[in-house]
């Protein structure tokens, strides 16, 4: 393959091919190939660049990596695995490891939600969720319960269910219409409740409106509802107190099956195995990814409510209960990753680390109230929104330009629109906190 320069001093010393063919994922990939940004290896909090540059990770990639990069106990199990049983199918035959993994998750889910099926990401375990809500009213003999409500500024990856209930405009549009039958709730952002640190407080009975849409549609036609506890990827939408729990209480009247897509939120993010543990809320099905395997190889899982499960395989005549699932659903080397990583959250307490440090990185975010841009900051855990005002005439230019300069400076922000995204791995420390905020400080005074 023919390079597509000989690339010193472009950004892409290390690499030997062109940067055509591989079509980049959500990505501006006309922008990225004229001056591409490459990552080469990573350790503990850190990147490294081709360059050698060190680049401290500030999203924990992707908001996956929580336990830190290149943790040795989850790379050798994966090794020690791949070298045992690289392969096994788990449609009709299984292996140990895939039971191991489920049995471990099921006792860290809030009570009752011990039916684990797997996936291999965010996106498939969002439609997982769609379809077991599906199949759980069929086989209650309520098959007129179709419709599938989320939320505006909701992220549930990009298959065809999670678009659909999604609300995100862009994501959507690009497509058309895709699965009927979805409405969605208004997004529980509030400009009154800018700079709130932790959940905000609200008079204000936002998820109220699910009985309006409730009262449109018929109880009798409606799946699930399912929801982000805090919607991330739209910029960090914390819930007004007492809003997940109308949620579930409106839900639970009406027969409605609540959903909480967790592929952020699990594992440690909020100081807690799962948002629904942080919050008290227990949802019908619960969704899992990223921070499964510490990002190391692809996961994903959905937990299910024991009723749930009962219902659809009690139901079913005999022979496959549940038409679906992954030709890698629990793969092997992905349940290998899963039980290590777990095992380090459990040894290293990060859980509790995570707790113990959303203190500190609430105040340290919210020293950049009053830098200049900066119109809102949002907080739970150990994640952060740093809302920008967009330039007028081009919106999103602002906080990409500083994510550009703070990834060259040696800081891996996320920004998303004019909001800039922190989630870092739940094992960095005060100073490495200090060293974000201070970082971006600093490009909120150099960027225009
Ligand atoms: N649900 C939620 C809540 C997510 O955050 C997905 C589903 C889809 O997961 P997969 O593994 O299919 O990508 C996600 C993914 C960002 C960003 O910058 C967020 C995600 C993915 C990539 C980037 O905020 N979330």
């Amino acid at each position: 393959m023919k390079p597509d320069n000989d690339g010193a001093g472009t950004g892409r010393e290390g690499l030997s091919t062109g940067l055509s063919n591989f079509w980049m994922p959500f990505t501006d990939n006309r922008g990225f190939k004229a001056e591409p940004r490459l990552l080469a290896s990573a350790e503990g909090m850190y990147y490294r660049t081709p360059e050698g540059r060190q680049v401290l990770d500030g999203t924990a990639g992707l908001w996956c990596v929580n336990a830190g990069h290149g943790r040795r106990e989850i790379v050798e199990a994966i090794g020690r695995q791949a070298a045992t049983l690289d392969f096994g199918p788990t449609f009709q035959l299984g292996h140990p490891q895939a039971f191991e993994l489920a049995e471990a998750l099921a006792a860290l889910m809030p009570a009752g939600l011990d039916r684990i099926f797997f996936t291999n990401s965010g996106s498939e375990s969002a439609d997982t969720a769609l379809k077991m809500a599906l199949a759980y009213h069929r086989a209650n003999g309520e098959s007129g319960r179709t419709r599938l409500i989320g939320r505006e500024r909701g992220y549930h990856g990009t298959n065809m269910g999670g678009t659909s209930v999604g609300g995100i405009g862009g994501n959507r549009r690009s497509f058309g219409a895709q699965v009927w039958g979805v409405d969605h709730l208004a997004a529980t952002l509030r400009p009154e409740a800018a700079f709130t640190r932790g959940q905000p407080d609200s008079n204000e009975d936002m998820a109220g409106e699910l009985e309006r849409l409730v009262a449109l549609h018929g109880p009798e036609t409606i799946a699930a509802v399912i929801v982000e506890p805090v919607a991330c990827s739209t910029g960090v939408l914390v819930p007004p107190r007492g809003y997940l729990e109308r949620l579930r209480e409106i839900t639970a009247r009406h027969g409605i099956l609540l959903i909480f897509d967790e592929v952020i939120t699990a594992f440690g993010r909020l100081g807690a195995p799962t948002a629904a543990e942080y919050f008290g809320i227990a949802p019908d099905i619960l969704t899992m990814a990223k921070g499964l395997t510490n990002a190391a190889v692809p996961m994903g899982a959905v937990a299910a409510r024991r009723f749930v499960y009962d219902r659809i395989v009690d139901a079913a005549p005999p022979g496959i209960e549940f038409f679906h699932g992954y030709t890698y659903s629990g793969h092997p080397l992905a349940a290998a990753a899963g039980l290590a990583t777990l095992s380090v959250y459990r040894q290293d307490e990060l859980f509790a680390r995570a707790a113990g440090l959303s203190s500190y990185w609430q105040q340290a975010v919210h020293r950049l109230q009053g830098a200049r841009h900066v119109v809102d900051i949002r907080n739970l855990g150990l994640i952060a929104g740093i809302e920008l005002a967009p330039r007028p005439d081009a919106p999103g230019k602002r906080a990409f330009e500083i994510f550009h300069r703070c990834f060259d400076d040696g800081l891996l922000i996320r920004v998303t629109g004019d909001i800039i995204a922190l989630s870092p791995p739940l094992i960095v420390s005060e100073a490495q906190i200090d060293e974000i905020v201070d970082r971006i400080g600093v490009m909120l005074k150099v960027v225009d």
